[in-house]
């Protein structure tokens, strides 16, 4: 068989043979556990009584229900330990057989006992960690228990937020079992293969491979390590045979690849797979497949970000994990749906605030070609403590090893908003070196704001980019004030490439307003819809024509929950997204931004909501990228509107007292599409208010 055939071979025989002594197998552990909202003493043991506690599946998370606060008004929310129980069953397994827990994350410290003894004990919320088993285990029934704790601790970042902090297990369990020849499954929580790509182009690219062997096989003189590359279709197209002797080691294997076919963002998002293959004896006994997008990129601090060669000005959004009332507990069809809504508006680009997400959400990021931003959670807050550095440390180094792999991400995001003073700098600067070290072929990255330059200016010069959180027009001035805010970083940090992190404005879908000049109260309860969509037309406008800017990222793609607020329409909600936290509702800003940045056709009648009317004049606006577009008002036609790029307006259109029916049509590849809109006109009402 030749080397090409054998490997189709392989690929299609691995998930039937996952029962084979010595090959991989991974199972999630996701069902069946019990679940106890607070401490509870002796709940190691393996006689301990939980069957008074909640039965629960993972993912879980104890705050959904307690955020928003049943009390309105307060804004505390659970914040302690909770305790995870459940039982394992493993039958006989064959003699050498190794076994090992991963957990995907477990928020902020958890503390893990297999029969009554303690595995280990994770500090960080949003990374995985891996135990191995093998010892502390029995055939039977075994007694998993994990204290997970969401308290404030001191040494673990993020130490201040503006998010709910969600504590659980939150991302799901494996249990994986492996022969006594492996690839180490513990390396920081990571698959134990390291991919970084090299002098890429369109003649070639050099593909690096480091494998992590863990070999507890005594008889095991030598083994041999395979790594190949193969192409959609499943054919090899370059690989490397390496031969090693018995002992644990990092195996590393370089190859070329001609004329790759690269990863070009949303328009083809080309991705390879790298087989690494095990074997000893003849016998495969251990593979790992990982993605390898092959591309290149540059920031430039005059003009912007380039994608393989060519500009590529990254239209983004920022993401928090959390999904309607399950919190940060979230399936793998909710993450499909963020990434589904984010494509539709013609996004390109996505800020994984304030931690590392799931490597779930970042595989949908390769596949649909939209460029990542990772980073960890150092956000504001920072403490001067071998502690604090400690962990930071190790995050930056968990979310490298686990997330690096994943083309899709172009930049490690070190900090938001960074408030130290003078203790930032040692430990930003101990971050971006130990960032460069791990990974050589990505920038570091942070996100600033006026009070960062102003308290930690040496710190903000260390990372390779910069970018800035502003929100003219919202907490501060206006939003055409966004042009001076860019133009002033500029001058502030004229050495790196810069883009803009965060900028964004609350909005509610039951809030209405016409004819604003002037923002609301930022923590008020009245954020009507209309402003935000004011704020973005300004803010965008002022972006696009600046060529210095790489990227931007909009505050914030989707509603979460920020138990610590209490404004807008509801208790604990930042609502500065552009579709709801349940992702039913796409407010106006949101087609703003998919006039402008899709190729698909868009007409959208703004200010839909406001179904009731007080006024007998209103102005009007429409978004469309269609090239003609018509509007009948009851039927007649009204004369062409103002049009500002994908912004249509009208200044005062006369609605008559009763229903209106506002009719847009346009024109687009010789297809016409239309909105539609009904209005009622009722003078006496007067809801709402001024
Ligand atoms: C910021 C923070 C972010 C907040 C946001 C806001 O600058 O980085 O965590 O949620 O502002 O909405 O105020």
């Amino acid at each position: 068989m030749n080397r090409c055939l054998l490997f189709c071979f392989l690929i299609t025989l691995f998930p039937f043979c996952q029962s084979l002594h010595g090959q991989r197998l991974d199972r999630s552990i996701n069902q069946g556990w019990r679940f106890h909202k607070a401490d509870a003493k002796g709940a190691i043991a393996v006689d301990f009584d939980d069957s008074a506690w909640l039965s629960v599946d993972i993912p879980h998370t104890w705050n959904h229900v307690d955020e928003p606060l049943n009390a309105p008004g307060d804004k505390r929310y659970y914040r302690g330990a909770g305790w995870y129980r459940r039982s394992l069953e493993f039958p006989e397994t064959p003699q050498g057989t190794r076994t090992f827990l991963r957990f995907e994350a477990a928020l902020t410290v958890a503390d893990v006992y297999l029969n009554g003894t303690q595995l280990g004990q994770h500090r960080g919320g949003f990374t995985a960690f891996t135990y191995e088993i093998t010892d502390a285990m029995k055939a039977g029934n075994n007694l998993l228990a994990l204290r997970v704790d969401n308290s404030f601790f001191p040494d673990v970042p993020p130490l201040s937020i503006d998010f709910t902090y969600f504590g659980g297990i939150y991302r799901p369990v494996h249990v994986i079992q492996t022969g006594p020849l492996c690839i180490s499954p513990l390396v920081h929580g990571s698959s134990g293969v390291r991919v970084r790509q090299s002098e890429v182009s369109p003649e070639q690219a050099t593909v690096s491979v480091m494998t992590y062997i863990s070999n507890k096989d005594a008889d095991s003189k030598s083994y041999v390590v395979k790594t190949s590359i193969l192409d959609v279709l499943g054919r090899v197209v370059a690989d490397i045979e390496s031969d090693q002797e018995g002992i644990s080691d990092l195996v590393s294997q370089s190859v070329t690849i001609k004329q790759p076919h690269l990863w070009n963002g949303i328009e083809d998002p080309y991705l390879y797979t790298i087989m690494v293959v095990l074997m000893t004896d003849g016998k495969v006994v251990d593979i790992i497949s990982q993605p390898l997008g092959l591309r290149f990129f540059n920031f430039d601090k005059d003009r912007g970000f380039t994608l393989n060669g060519k500009p590529y000005r990254l239209r983004g959004v920022c993401r928090h994990q959390s999904f309607g009332d399950k919190g940060s507990a979230v399936s793998e069809a909710d993450m499909e749906l963020d990434m589904e809504l984010i494509r539709e508006m013609g996004a390109n680009a996505v800020r994984l605030a304030h931690y590392p997400h799931a490597d779930y959400f970042l595989q949908l990021c390769d596949r649909y070609g939209i460029i990542a931003w990772s980073e960890i959670p150092l956000v504001n807050d920072i403490r001067k403590s071998e502690a604090f550095t400690q962990n930071a440390t190790q995050q930056l180094e968990e979310m490298i090893a686990q997330l690096g792999n994943h083309p899709s991400i172009v930049m490690w995001g070190l900090w938001n908003e960074l408030q130290g003073g003078d203790p930032a700098f040692p430990l930003v600067q101990k971050l971006n070196d130990l960032a460069h070290q791990l990974d050589p072929t990505r920038p570091t990255t942070a996100a600033s704001f006026f009070k960062s330059q102003e308290w930690c200016p040496e710190a903000t010069k260390l990372t390779n980019l910069l970018a800035i959180n502003t929100y003219s027009g919202w907490y501060y001035g206006s939003p055409d004030d966004m042009n001076g805010a860019l133009d002033d970083f500029h001058a502030y940090a004229p050495d790196q490439p810069l883009g803009v992190s965060e900028y964004g404005a609350g909005a509610s879908i039951l809030h209405h307003q016409q004819g604003m000049t002037e923002a609301p109260k930022p923590r008020g309860d009245w954020h009507p819809e209309e402003w935000q969509a004011t704020l973005h037309e300004a803010h965008w406008n002022a972006i696009e024509k600046r060529p210095f800017i790489w990227g931007s990222f909009v505050w914030v793609m989707f509603d979460f929950a920020s138990a610590g607020r209490s404004e807008g329409d509801t208790i604990g909600v930042n609502n500065k997204g552009l579709v709801t936290r349940d992702r039913k509702v796409k407010k106006d800003a949101f087609y703003f931004y998919k006039a402008s940045w899709s190729p698909d056709a868009v007409v959208y009648i703004t200010s839909r909501r406001h179904l009731i009317r007080t006024e007998e004049k209103t102005p009007l606006k429409v978004y469309s990228n269609a090239d003609t577009l018509k509007l009948t008002l009851n039927g007649k036609a009204l004369p062409a509107g103002q049009k500002d790029g994908v912004v249509y307006t009208w200044k005062d259109i006369a609605l008559k007292e009763g229903e209106n029916t506002l009719v847009a049509t346009a024109e687009h590849d010789g297809q016409t599409i239309a909105d539609q809109v009904t209005w009622t006109y009722a003078p006496a009402t007067a809801p709402g208010r001024k």
